[in-house]
């Protein structure tokens, strides 16, 4: 992996663009809850906020390395290649989705391009990276597993007998712990409602002898170093490191807006106003990962304002092409419902 200090101006940019298409993508969910009112069912958990914790660590992924995240997983397929078309109807419920439409918001998968699934069951998809890891380590395959999961997922019993699991046996896995101070409605820190033991949470590899760092999850290049790291010492057979990547939750926590009356407006801050939080989101706004990475990409001259511009009319263009493509999709056909139903 490289040293961050050499990162050729093409990988930088390819970060840049990835934190972008993730942004837009959820940012074209939310609009379809106001422009196309019923189109999504379900619940829909966006990652904007998440973007530099997401790319920075998947830009040290080896081609044949799998990610694994939790229910809250839109951002990693698009970073992997997989089709943003077939997401978006993935999540419309329609038959071209990536799951033919039965899968939605919280279950994408897509193996061909190292996602092999999620849980909407938090803290089980710890245990399902755990089990991956130890599938590559017993077949000697040289991935490494990149599990994601939440502040409030960490105080899952899976997160530490998975953990304990993977430091006894040295399993090539990278747990990262998306700090996004928010369980659903709960805060995380003490003074607040607590809802997570410990500060910083990445203290909770002592108890493993593991490898334990906190880092600014809404730094790109930091969460890069951190994770490489990691996943340097995963390969090399060294076992398991926990990296505490700290960023916000933008959007609310879930949303599933289905029936009359249909809102004018995405309730972008619902989370935010339900506490009265509005000066916490706005700190939080002004750290915002993409307008970092953005100020300091122009004002190193990697990126140009005119270069700029042009990559975000191509993300753009991305997403409204995937908005249409799953709105012209079929749905499934009723009695295709038990098809995929073995039990
Ligand atoms: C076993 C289990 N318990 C409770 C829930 C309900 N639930 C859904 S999301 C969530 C909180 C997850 O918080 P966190 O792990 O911080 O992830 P985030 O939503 O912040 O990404 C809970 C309690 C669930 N899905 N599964
Ligand atoms: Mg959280």
């Amino acid at each position: 992996m490289q040293k961050k200090e050499d990162l050729a101006k093409d990988r930088l940019l390819w970060m840049y663009t990835q934190m972008l298409r993730i942004r837009e993508f959820e940012e074209r969910i939310k609009r379809t809850f106001v422009e196309h009112p019923g189109v999504i069912r379900g619940h829909t958990h966006l990652g904007d906020g998440a973007e530099a914790s997401i790319v920075g660590a998947l830009a040290t992924r080896s081609e044949n390395d799998l990610a694994m995240p939790s229910y809250r997983c839109h951002g990693y397929p698009i970073v992997l290649g997989t089709s943003t078309k077939k997401m978006m109807a993935e999540i419309y419920g329609r038959k071209d989705g990536l799951c033919q439409g039965f899968g939605g918001s919280m279950h994408l998968a897509d193996p061909a391009h190292h996602f092999p699934g999620t849980s909407g069951i938090i803290g089980q998809a710890i245990a399902h990276a755990t089990g991956a890891a130890l599938t590559a380590q017993v077949k000697n395959t040289g991935q490494v597993i990149y599990c994601f999961f939440g502040d409030g997922s960490s105080k899952q019993g899976a997160f530490y007998e998975s953990l304990n699991m993977a430091a006894v046996w040295k399993l090539p896995i990278v747990y990262v712990l998306e700090n996004n101070e928010y369980q659903v409605y709960t805060h995380v820190s003490l003074e607040d409602a607590n809802h997570a033991a410990g500060d910083p949470l990445s203290q909770k590899a002592k108890a493993f002898s593991i490898p334990g760092v906190t880092v600014d999850g809404n730094d790109v290049l930091k969460v890069y170093e951190e994770v490489g790291k990691a996943a340097e010492r995963a390969r090399a057979g060294r076992g398991p490191s926990l990296i505490e990547s700290k960023f916000y939750r933008f959007s609310a926590h879930g949303n599933a807006i289905t029936v009359p009356p249909v809102p004018t407006q995405f309730p972008e801050h619902e989370a935010i106003e339900t506490y009265g939080k509005k000066d916490e989101y706005a700190a939080a706004k002004a750290k915002d990962p993409i307008l970092q990475f953005r100020t300091k990409l122009l004002g190193s001259g990697v990126l140009s304002e005119a270069e700029n511009k042009r990559i975000e009319e191509t993300v753009r263009a991305e997403m409204e092409e995937a908005v249409k493509f799953a709105l012209a999709s079929p749905f499934p056909a009723p009695e295709e419902a038990v098809k995929y139903v073995y039990a």
